[in-house]
C-alpha cells in the first residue's frame, strides 16, 4: 500500500479576514453577520477578537484595557499587544487557518501602527520588527477598515457606560490613530477595503458583505471552484 493512499490531503489554508477602526465604527456590531454570510456559503468561520482570542491574551487585554493602568509605559503597552498576538495566533488563529477554516478577527495588527504607532507615537520601524517578529510572514488576506470621524465614533462608544483605558483618549488621540489607518488603507489598496461607517447600519452591512463575497468569488476562481452557496472554496 502506498503512503499516499492513507492520507488525506491537508485542507487549504483559511483565509485571515480583520476588521479595524476607531471606537464606536461599528467592528463588533457587524462581526457576527459577516460570520454568519461565510457559514451560508459552506465555509467554516472562527470569530475573535484583539487583545484577547485565547485565555491567556485574554487575562492580557484585561491588564490593556483596565483603566486603573492609566500611565503605563509605551514599550510595555506594545509588547503586551503582541504578547497577547503570539498567545492568540498560537492557540486560535493558526489552528484555525491550518483546519481550512475562515478567522474573522476583531482588530489586529494595524491597530497597533494605528493606536501604538499613531496614537502614542511609537516608531513603526519597531512596531514592524515585533510584527515579524511574532507573525512571521502571516498577514491578513482582507481587512475592512470601517472609518469614521472620531468625534461620531466617540459618541457611540461612550453612551455605553464607564470608558476603558483607551476610551478615556482624546479626540486628537483618535484622529492620530484614524490618520494612520487610512495612510495604510491607501499604501496597499488590495488588501484593505474601506467602508464608510456613518452611513445607516444597513448600507454598512451591505458594503463589509459585498468585500467578503469578493474574496470567497476570487478564492474560488483560483481554486477553479463554480462559484454558488453551499461548495467551500
Ligand atoms: N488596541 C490597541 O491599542 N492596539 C492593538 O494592537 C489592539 C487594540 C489589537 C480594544 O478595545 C482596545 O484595544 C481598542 C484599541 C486597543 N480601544 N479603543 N479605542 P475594545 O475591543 O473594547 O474596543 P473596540 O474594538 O473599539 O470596540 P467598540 O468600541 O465596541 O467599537 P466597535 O466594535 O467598532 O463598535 P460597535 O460596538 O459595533 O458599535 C458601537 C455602538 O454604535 C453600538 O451601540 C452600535 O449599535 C452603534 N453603531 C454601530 N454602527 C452604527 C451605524 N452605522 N449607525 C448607527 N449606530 C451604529
Amino acid at each position: 500500500m502506498s503512503l499516499s493512499t492513507a492520507v488525506s490531503p491537508k485542507p487549504e489554508r483559511g483565509c485571515l479576514i480583520t476588521l479595524e477602526g476607531i471606537e464606536g465604527a461599528g467592528k463588533s456590531t457587524h462581526i457576527a453577520r459577516l460570520s454568519a454570510l461565510l457559514s451560508s456559503l459552506g465555509i467554516a468561520v472562527v470569530t475573535t477578537r484583539e487583545p484577547g482570542g485565547s485565555p491567556i491574551a485574554e487575562r492580557i487585554r484585561a491588564l490593556l484595557l483596565d483603566s486603573a493602568n492609566t500611565g503605563m509605559d509605551e514599550i510595555a503597552e506594545l509588547l503586551l499587544m503582541f504578547a497577547a498576538r503570539a498567545e492568540h495566533l498560537a492557540k486560535t488563529i493558526r489552528p484555525a487557518l491550518d483546519s481550512g477554516a475562515w478567522v474573522l478577527c476583531d482588530r489586529f495588527t494595524d491597530a497597533t501602527y494605528a493606536y501604538q504607532g499613531g496614537g502614542r507615537g511609537l516608531n513603526p520601524e519597531r512596531i514592524a520588527v515585533l510584527e515579524t517578529l511574532v507573525q512571521g510572514d502571516l498577514r491578513p488576506d482582507l481587512t475592512l477598515l470601517f472609518d469614521l470621524e472620531p468625534a461620531l465614533g466617540l459618541a457611540r462608544a461612550r453612551g455605553r457606560g464607564a470608558a476603558d483605558r483607551f476610551e478615556s483618549e482624546t479626540l486628537h488621540f483618535f484622529d492620530a490613530v484614524r490618520a494612520v489607518y487610512l495612510e495604510r488603507a491607501h499604501a496597499s489598496p488590495a488588501r484593505y477595503r474601506r467602508i464608510d461607517a456613518a452611513a445607516p447600519l444597513s448600507v454598512v452591512g451591505e458594503q463589509a458583505g459585498q468585500a467578503l463575497r469578493d474574496l470567497v468569488e476570487t478564492r474560488r476562481r483560483d481554486a477553479g471552484i463554480e462559484s454558488g452557496a453551499g461548495s467551500a472554496p
